[in-house]
C-alpha cells in the first residue's frame, strides 16, 4: 500500500511539476505606458495568448522603454534577448529598407486606406520580408497620422517651420521631408524627446494624437498642427530564436495574438483621434485642426519620395495607391 501511495503522489508532482515546466513566460517591450494605445495591444497579445494556449503560455509587458529605444528593441530580437516588440517603423528602415515606403509623408488617403493596405497582400509581403533581417513580422498595428508639434509659434504654412529645430524619428525618409518643408530636422531616439523638449535642445517633434496624450507633451509643447503629414505604422515583432523554437500550433497562437493586439490598438487610436483634440485642448494646448494640406504635401514629396523611389522604383507606391 505504501509503495502505491508514494508512487501515486510521485505521479501528481510529476504532473503538476510537468505542466508548470510547460508553462512559458513571454516579455512584450514597447516605447509608452501601459495605458497607451501600444499598452492596450499588448495586453490583448498577452491574453489572447494565454488563453489560446490554455495557459501554457502567459506573458507581461516592458512599457515605457524600460527595454531602450525602439532600434535597440528591434536589436535586441535579432540576437535573442528580447521575446516580443511592438515598435512603430520609424527604425525599421535601417533593418527592412523597403518598409520606409509605409513612412513616406501624404502616401495613405486615411486610415481604412493604410489599414486595408497592411492587412492586404502587400502588407503581406513587408511582413515576410522581416525575416531578411532575422526578425519575424507576426502583424502590423498602428501609431496614426502624425502632426506637428513645437513651443514657438502656430504652424499654419510651410513658411511658419522654416528654421524650427524639429526631432524626427532615425527615419532617413521623414528626416528628407522635414529639410524640404524647411525645418532643421535632428533624430533622436524616443526616450530622449521629453527631455529635450523640456530642455529646449529642441523647438518641436512630431507624433500621433496618441503618443501627444500618452506622453503628456502639453507639458512641454504649446501648439499643434494637424498636418497629418505622415500615417505611422507600428509592427508586432517576434524574435526569430523564439518564434522557430514553437510548434506550428504555437505559432499560430502568437499570430492570431499578434492580430488582437492590433485590432485592440486600432480601436484605442480610433477613440483618441475622436477624443484627442479636446484632451490636447483642455490641457492648454493651441490646436490648429484646419490646414491647408497641399503646401506641406508638395514640399514634402518632392524631398523625400525619392529616398524610397531611386532604390526600389513605383511599383509597390503605385499599388499602395490603388487599393481600394
Ligand atoms: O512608437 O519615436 C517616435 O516618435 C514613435 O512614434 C514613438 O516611439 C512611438
Amino acid at each position: 500500500m505504501k509503495h502505491y501511495l508514494l508512487g501515486a503522489v510521485a505521479g501528481v508532482a510529476m504532473i503538476g511539476a510537468a505542466s508548470a515546466q510547460a508553462q512559458t513566460n513571454v516579455v512584450v517591450g514597447h516605447a509608452l505606458s501601459v495605458e497607451s494605445h501600444y499598452g492596450v495591444g499588448a495586453q490583448a497579445f498577452i491574453d489572447t495568448l494565454t488563453e489560446l494556449s490554455g495557459g501554457a503560455f502567459t506573458g507581461e509587458q516592458a512599457p515605457a522603454s524600460q527595454l531602450g529605444g525602439e532600434r535597440d528593441m528591434i536589436e535586441g530580437l535579432q540576437i535573442g534577448s528580447l521575446d516580443l516588440v511592438i515598435t512603430s517603423t520609424g527604425p525599421l528602415g535601417n533593418f527592412v529598407p523597403e518598409a520606409l515606403a509605409l513612412d513616406l509623408p501624404f502616401l495613405f488617403r486615411d486610415y481604412d486606406h493604410a489599414r486595408t493596405t497592411l492587412d492586404g497582400e502587400i502588407g503581406q509581403e513587408l511582413l515576410d520580408q522581416m525575416r531578411d533581417a532575422d526578425l519575424v513580422g507576426l502583424a502590423w498595428t498602428e501609431n496614426g497620422f502624425r502632426h506637428v508639434t513645437n513651443s514657438q509659434r502656430p504652424i499654419r504654412t510651410p513658411e511658419d517651420l522654416g528654421g524650427l529645430r524639429l526631432r524626427t524619428m532615425e527615419n532617413r525618409v521623414h528626416m528628407a521631408a522635414f529639410e524640404g518643408m524647411g525645418a532643421a530636422p535632428t533624430p533622436m531616439a524616443w526616450p530622449e524627446v521629453f527631455g529635450a523638449l523640456q530642455q529646449g535642445v529642441v523647438d518641436g517633434q512630431e507624433n500621433p494624437i496618441t503618443v501627444i496624450t500618452a506622453a503628456r507633451f502639453w507639458e512641454v509643447q504649446g501648439y499643434v498642427t494637424l498636418t497629418g503629414h505622415v500615417y505611422s505604422p507600428a509592427i508586432v515583432l517576434a524574435s526569430p530564436i523564439l518564434f522557430d523554437g514553437l510548434t506550428e500550433e504555437e505559432q499560430g497562437w502568437f499570430l492570431e495574438a499578434a492580430r488582437a493586439s492590433a485590432a485592440a490598438t486600432r480601436a484605442e487610436v480610433d477613440r483618441l483621434e475622436r477624443e484627442g483634440v479636446e484632451l490636447m485642448r483642455a490641457n492648454g494646448m493651441d490646436v490648429i485642426t484646419e490646414i491647408d494640406r497641399a503646401p506641406f504635401q508638395e514640399l514634402a514629396a518632392e524631398a523625400s519620395w525619392s529616398v524610397f523611389t531611386d532604390r526600389f522604383g513605383t511599383d509597390m507606391l503605385e499599388r499602395i495607391a490603388a487599393v481600394e
